[in-house]
């Protein structure tokens, strides 16, 4: 497959209401579109950066530089293009795992389509539909709270997760528990926002039954979530601080989680994060499938990685419509509760050319 370039393309697309979480409130998603032109046809790839560094280090205008300076002229160097020596061709350049995933993900899709194969199939999905459930915001009172997740439980919805934060945790949880009772899957997201000293905190949680409590201590605290593991009895999944296969590895063998959530952009790629699969699974570790608010684009390769057999959990792979009132591409829309796997050759959805139009901020094109 002969390169032929490169275009960056930065949209904006609002959301439907205010996501808020412990790193703050977000109103509109700042998306990088990574689209690869070769002699066989395009692809592309979604990078999951923010606009500001406060989910990872990485953030946008950051993925755009390491990608335009660094990334795509080391890529577009050799004539051949193989999606499984993308990371070796760029693992010179240190960390910036989004912007890489992104890059890797638009030759995955390019390299697919040409063999007219789909990601899952190449992935090795077993299913044809995955279980959704979605992330629920941060809200101002407990009632509102209610409403929401009472909305998302009659779209069917078949996992609910609530954003904690000190000051909004024990309360919200006990309140959804006493609306919707013990059957409601349920986990929390502290998106790193508690000390191992919030440990007997934490363990008021443990009489909810809860799925998981997700990412509570800072993302390099592997100790201390080991040690929390020890103070708590619901469990610990990794989600900011799983990096990488390596990571994953470290963090189960010393204890710090028994669940992983894998994000393909966090890992450097759906390659990377079908390594964390297969090192979870080997360990008896369930995975799901995280979402950092993807287009239909980065939505679609998501579905297909959580088609994986060991993704034994639902994940935060939720309809278009959980976040956007239209969609770049045909939306993904809740069947039963699940989200069907794409079959299409690729990531299997393209973007409508009017609608991406419509969002498009900016556009930059790298030749070879
Ligand atoms: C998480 N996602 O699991 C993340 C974090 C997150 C679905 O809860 C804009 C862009 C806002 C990315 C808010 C979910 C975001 C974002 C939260 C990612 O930790
Ligand atoms: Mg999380």
């Amino acid at each position: 497959m002969k390169p032929v370039g490169v275009e960056l393309r930065r949209i904006a697309m609002p959301l439907v209401s205010p996501f808020r979480t412990s790193f703050g409130t977000q109103t509109t998603r700042d998306i990088l579109l990574v689209r690869i032109e070769t002699a066989d046809g395009e692809g592309y790839g979604e990078c999951v950066t923010m606009t500001d560094p406060v989910y990872s280090p990485e953030y946008t205008d950051g993925a755009i530089d390491v990608l335009r300076r660094f990334l795509v002229p080391a890529l577009l160097g050799p004539p051949e293009l193989d999606p499984r020596a993308v990371a070796p061709a760029l693992v010179a350049f240190k960390g910036h795992r989004m912007a890489k995933a992104a890059l890797e993900t638009a030759v995955l899709d390019a390299w697919l389509r040409a063999r007219a194969l789909s990601f899952g199939e190449w992935l090795g999905a077993t299913a044809d539909r995955v279980p959704a459930g979605v992330s629920v915001g941060i809200m101002d009172s407990v009632p509102e709270l209610l409403d929401a997740v009472e909305g998302y439980l009659a779209d069917g919805y078949l996992r609910i997760k609530l954003k904690i934060e000190p000051g909004w945790d024990v309360e919200p949880v006990r309140a959804v528990r006493e609306r919707f009772g013990d059957d409601v899957l349920l986990q929390v997201d502290a998106n790193t926002a508690y000390t191992v000293a919030d440990a007997q905190h934490l363990a008021r949680l443990d009489e909810f039954g809860l799925l998981l409590i997700e990412q509570p201590l800072d993302e390099e605290d592997i100790r201390g979530h080991a040690q929390l593991a020890r103070l708590v009895r619901t469990p610990i999944c990794l989600d900011e601080s799983i990096v990488s296969a390596r990571a994953a590895a470290d963090a189960i063998a010393l204890g710090a989680c028994s669940i992983v959530n894998i994000k393909p952009g966090r890992v450097g790629g759906y390659l990377e994060a079908r390594r964390i699969h297969d090192v979870c699974a080997a360990h008896g570790v369930p995975v799901w499938c995280g979402g950092m608010l993807e287009s239909g684009l980065g939505r679609a390769a998501n579905v297909a990685l959580a088609a994986l057999p060991g993704f034994t959990l639902p994940g935060d792979t939720s309809a278009s419509g959980r976040y956007y009132m239209t969609d770049i591409t045909e939306p993904f829309v809740l069947q039963d509760g699940h989200l069907l796997v794409p079959q299409g050759p690729g990531i299997g959805v393209s973007p409508v050319p009017e609608r991406l139009a419509e969002v498009t901020v900016s556009t930059e094109w790298i030749g070879r």
